[in-house]
């Protein structure tokens, strides 16, 4: 089937996906910061599906890691046919005036800044091969900037730029690039956002129905799934009582 990289695998989205991809028949490199829980992952998806699975354990934000990590995998699994930039988060939820410095480092180092270095590090390897298609995963919190979201809406409009971007720089290379747009779903997001506090995030998502991760690993299934000349460039997708970053019809 292929390859695909997926960063962020640990939990949510990115697990969704890994398991999607490696039900479908591909091989997963499936990344992220909690060892113990990548190393069960990988366990499980070889178990089940009896694909190859590459763990590869790192923290997007340092690029000394990333290029160490991703410079020494074999050479078999340089044929990266998907990409999906899914590491991210929300750290706070604070007016300009009252947020955390490290909480902004943390979105800009992860979101914007892990993006470009797994992506500089991949995209040569696609390049060699013109063939590849990269998902970033943004937000509706890229289109729409709600109140406390400042910086976390940066980092994904940072995101939707960069898609736009890297579509217009790849094109001669024939590589798709497709920003997935998610609005509110319930994962081990609003958990980090709060640091840990079950109550504030289970809040989150009372009233409406939230997208699951499995949906968005559906959504970015899809992206990947279109005949060779189709290309999904720009992708929102939210639960149905929600229109967009701000509007959510609580009931
Ligand atoms: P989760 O918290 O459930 O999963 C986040 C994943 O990212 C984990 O596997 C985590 O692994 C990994 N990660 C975080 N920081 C790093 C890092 N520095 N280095 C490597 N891996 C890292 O959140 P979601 O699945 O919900 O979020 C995935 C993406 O989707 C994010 O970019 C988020 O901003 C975006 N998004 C989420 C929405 C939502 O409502 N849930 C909506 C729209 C977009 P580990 O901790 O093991 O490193
Ligand atoms: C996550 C969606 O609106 O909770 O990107 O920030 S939101």
């Amino acid at each position: 089937m292929g390859i695909v990289l997926i960063t962020g695998a640990t939990a949510g989205f990115g697990q969704a996906c890994a398991t999607t991809y490696a039900a479908k028949g591909y091989d997963v490199i499936i990344t992220g910061r909690r060892k113990e829980r990548l190393e069960a992952f990988k366990t499980q998806l070889t178990q089940e599906f009896g694909v190859n699975v590459l763990a590869l354990n790192f923290d997007v934000r340092v690029e000394q890691e990333v290029n160490e990590v991703l410079g020494n995998i074999p050479e078999e699994w340089r044929k990266i046919d998907i990409l999906v930039n899914n590491a991210g988060l929300a750290a706070g939820l604070n007016t300009i005036d009252e947020g955390s410095t490290s909480d902004w480092d943390a979105m800009i180092d992860t979101n914007v800044k892990g993006l470009l270095y797994v992506s500089r590090a991949v995209i040569p390897w696609m390049r060699a091969r013109t063939t590849g298609h990269i998902i970033n995963i943004g937000s509706t919190a890229a289109k729409l900037v709600y109140a406390r979201g400042n910086v976390y809406c940066a980092t994904k409009a940072a995101v939707d730029a960069i898609s736009q971007g890297m579509r217009i720089d790849l094109l001669p290379y024939r590589i798709k690039v497709t920003a997935v747009h998610p609005g509110a779903a319930e994962t081990e997001f609003s958990l980090v956002r709060f640091k840990g506090d079950e109550e504030k995030a289970k809040d989150v998502y009372k009233g409406f129905i939230p997208l699951s991760a499995q949906d968005v690993a559906d959504v970015v299934f899809y992206c990947t799934s279109l005949p060779p000349h189709v290309c999904i460039n720009d992708l929102v997708v939210t639960p149905l009582q929600q229109a967009n970053a701000y509007y959510i019809d609580k009931k």
